[in-house]
């Protein structure tokens, strides 16, 4: 029988790169996202290689819909072996006396409210049958603060919170949680981050080597297959480039 994964925030960066790698090696893939084109898209591209699929097109803010839909799987897609919690955005990058507070609401409400809900409808799945894994994105940002950056780290350290409390309250269940904490990632990250900004977006990679979201796949596929006995608690991936939310050297020209 094969594994299943769900994955939220599918369509773009680090999710869909996570959709494809558990495709290729035989899971059976629930991808999620709100842009509906995207996900019909990728199942296309996944079915083209095998793959057995299930789209699900919700927002995770939406609480009484995440619940909903979950519920409403068809039984076998609910034997969810890996949830990989991914949805997420940073938008704005202000000093806390000028931010923008509908951003502030909007990174809360997504990183923080959206993977608990999500989190909430997928985990008594798992309690159910004593067996899971869960993969939490969280950021650099969850580690360290930076200027500008205040709404979005404290999401992420709530994240990383979150991902110390679930390992402790699904021990007895048998449940792994593995807290992914990725630096510089050239995905549509920065673009959302800049409000659709090219230019800004560009400028954040600009002479670095950044990581892509196939390196992000990879190490989540490598937590996941690790023997039964074994979890990877917390890690943290940066670019060679990059040593913590402060320090990185670029190439000059
Ligand atoms: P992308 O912008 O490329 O992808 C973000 C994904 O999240 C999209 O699939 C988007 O789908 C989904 N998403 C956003 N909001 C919602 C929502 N309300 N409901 C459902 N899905 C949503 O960025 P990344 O792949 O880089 O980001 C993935 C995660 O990694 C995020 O949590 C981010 O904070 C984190 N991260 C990113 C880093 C980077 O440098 N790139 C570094 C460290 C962490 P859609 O719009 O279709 O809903
Ligand atoms: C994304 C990495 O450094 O832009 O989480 O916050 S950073």
């Amino acid at each position: 029988m094969s594994r299943i994964i769900l994955i939220t925030g599918a369509t773009s960066g680090f999710g869909k790169a996570i959709a494809e790698k558990f495709a290729k090696e035989g899971y059976d893939v629930i991808i999620t996202g709100r842009r509906l084109e995207r996900l019909q898209e990728l199942e296309k591209e996944l079915h083209a290689i095998g793959a057995k699929v299930l789209s699900l097109n919700f927002d995770v803010r939406k609480r009484y819909e995440v619940q909903d839909i979950i519920n409403d799987m068809p039984e076998e897609w609910k034997n969810i072996d890996i949830l990989v919690n991914n949805a997420g955005l940073a938008v704005g990058l202000d000093h806390i006396d000028t931010g923008n507070i509908d951003d502030w609401d909007r990174m809360i409400d997504t990183n923080v409210k959206g993977l608990l809900y999500v989190t909430r409808a997928v985990v008594p799945l798992m309690v159910a049958r004593n067996s899971g894994h869960i993969f939490n994105i969280s950021s650099i940002a969850g580690k360290e603060v930076y200027e500008n950056g205040n709404v979005y780290c404290a999401s992420k350290h709530a994240v990383e919170a979150l991902s110390k409390a679930m390992r402790i309250d699904l021990l007895k269940h048998n449940i792994k949680v593995t807290n992914i904490a990725p630096g510089m990632a050239e995905t549509e990250f920065s673009l959302v981050r800049f409000k659709g900004d090219k230019e800004k977006a560009r400028d954040v990679y600009r002479g670095i080597e950044a990581l892509r979201a196939e390196d992000i796949a990879d190490v989540v596929y490598y937590c996941a297959t690790l023997p039964p006995h074994v979890c990877i608690n917390d890690l943290t991936i940066t670019p060679a480039a990059q040593a913590n939310v402060y320090y990185n050297v670029r190439l000059k020209g």
